[in-house]
């Protein structure tokens, strides 16, 4: 078939920007392993419960799970970058405990020589309950023999007093082994005294302390108890991905749609917002639809609560001079209008005013711009995360749509700095 100079042009930008996306998300996915964790304790211990507690969701939701061997059940928590490894065995007899510890120290071991990290368990979180102020020998046979081949962190559930001769008890036994008195779930006592939980912080913490690195992001989207972590994670991603030296970076991508037909250019610029929400949304842990990307109509709204702000009516005449200015030579007025129809405002070329920022979003990358406008996202995102603790319930669409609200308010406040920092340019 013969390809006319335009296709082929047309088709070496799509490869070229192909090219940019594929090195993005491999990237984003190197350092975003899914952690394994695995699960032990007695029956009864709270193990549920405290699932329920940092990863936010109930047992209803994970189904029966997959069976990986007699003594280990592999459960995925619907919409949480996390395996979850259930074990059985403590609540048997001798010789079929005996079996099934044999059965989990030989799963860790054959993963362990897997190159994949994926594939590797990477820790155990093994809960005892305060309550019940009895370890066993064997019990305490188990979690040697565990430690032995991965980190352990000791959790000790349904602590609700200040007792300590147990925690006591237990250091003086595992001395090696962090332990983390826990209370996963509100306690209610007689004459109806509360007791808050606590203590879910430190077991994250601790985690973090001790699952490898590239499992650390992924871990920090899934639970649901550190926001504050959340925000810094998400932070340090921009930093990465606003790193012009480094291969995979928006301005890469940006750059990579810079050449597209005038009109298209700008589409795949703001394309560069859309991936950087995506990121935002993932490492914090909030669920985002796969066609997100596509500029479906799920992703309408956030492109207007970032860019409507720019179009200013109030005297911008010169800003809208400048927004030329600062544009490269094609994204001028032509790629404006081409935003604000993206933006859902119809206005003719000829009296659209703009702020330089859009110069800059539809013209050359500019760091500082993307930089505040990711921070202000990630703010948005956050303070969604605080307020919106049963968000699973809702649909992708509907996650959106308050997100993009909330920007839109953000944006509109922050608006005059980011206008500062591109005219400062
Ligand atoms: N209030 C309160 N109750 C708890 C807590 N942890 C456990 N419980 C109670 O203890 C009981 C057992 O907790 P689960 O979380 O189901 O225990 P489990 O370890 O998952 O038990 P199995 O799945 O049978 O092995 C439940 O009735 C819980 O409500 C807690 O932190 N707070
Ligand atoms: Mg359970």
């Amino acid at each position: 078939m013969v390809q006319t100079n335009e296709e082929i042009q047309w088709s070496e930008v799509l490869s070229r920007l192909q090219t940019q996306l594929s090195a993005l998300n491999e990237e984003f996915n190197r350092k975003f392993i899914m952690p394994n964790i695995v699960l032990s304790g007695k029956t009864g211990v709270g193990k549920s419960t405290l699932i329920n507690a940092i990863f936010g969701f109930d047992e209803a939701e994970t189904g029966v799970g997959k069976p990986v061997s007699q003594a280990l059940t592999e459960y995925r928590i619907p919409e949480a970058p996390v395996h979850l490894f259930d074990t059985k065995g403590m609540e048997m007899d001798l010789e079929q405990r005996e079996i099934s510890r044999q059965q989990i120290v030989d799963e860790i071991q054959e993963r362990a020589s897997s190159e994949n990290a994926a594939d590797h368990l990477h820790i155990m979180w093994y809960c005892i309950s305060n309550e019940s102020r009895r370890l066993e020998d064997t019990e305490i046979e188990w979690i040697r023999s565990f430690s032995e081949y991965m980190p352990v962190v000791i959790v000790l559930t349904q602590t609700f007093d200040l007792n300590e001769s147990f925690y006591h008890f237990i250091k003086k036994e595992l001395p090696q082994l962090p332990i983390c008195r826990v209370l996963a779930k509100e306690k209610v006592m007689l004459g109806e005294v509360r007791i808050p939980p606590h203590g879910l912080t430190d077991v994250i913490d601790k985690t973090l302390e001790m699952i490898p690195e590239a499992t650390k992001r992924a871990f920090t989207a899934a639970q649901k108890i550190e926001v504050e972590r959340k925000i810094e994670s998400a932070k340090k991603l921009i930093q990465e991905r606003l790193d012009s030296s480094s291969p995979v970076s928006y301005k890469n991508l940006a750059h990579a749609a810079e050449a597209f037909p005038i009109g298209m250019d700008v589409m795949g610029r703001s394309a560069v917002y859309l991936y950087m929400a995506r990121d935002i949304m993932t490492v914090m842990g909030i669920p985002v639809n796969r066609n997100f990307l596509k500029f479906t109509k799920e992703a309408r709204p956030l492109l207007q609560s970032i860019l409507l702000p720019f179009f200013a009516a109030e005297g911008s005449r010169a800003l809208g001079k400048a927004a030329l200015k600062y544009s490269t030579k094609q994204a001028t007025k032509e790629g404006a209008s081409t935003l604000a129809k993206l933006a859902g405002k119809s206005i003719g070329k000829a009296n659209l005013l703009v702020s330089p920022v859009i110069g800059l979003i539809a013209g050359s990358f500019n760091r500082k711009v993307t930089e505040a406008i990711a921070s202000a996202f990630i703010n948005t995102c956050a303070e969604f995360l605080r307020q919106e603790i049963r968000y699973k319930d809702y649909s992708t669409t509907e996650i959106m749509d308050k997100l993009s609200a909330g920007m839109k308010v953000r944006m509109r406040k922050e608006k005059d700095e980011i206008e500062e920092l591109a005219v400062k340019q």
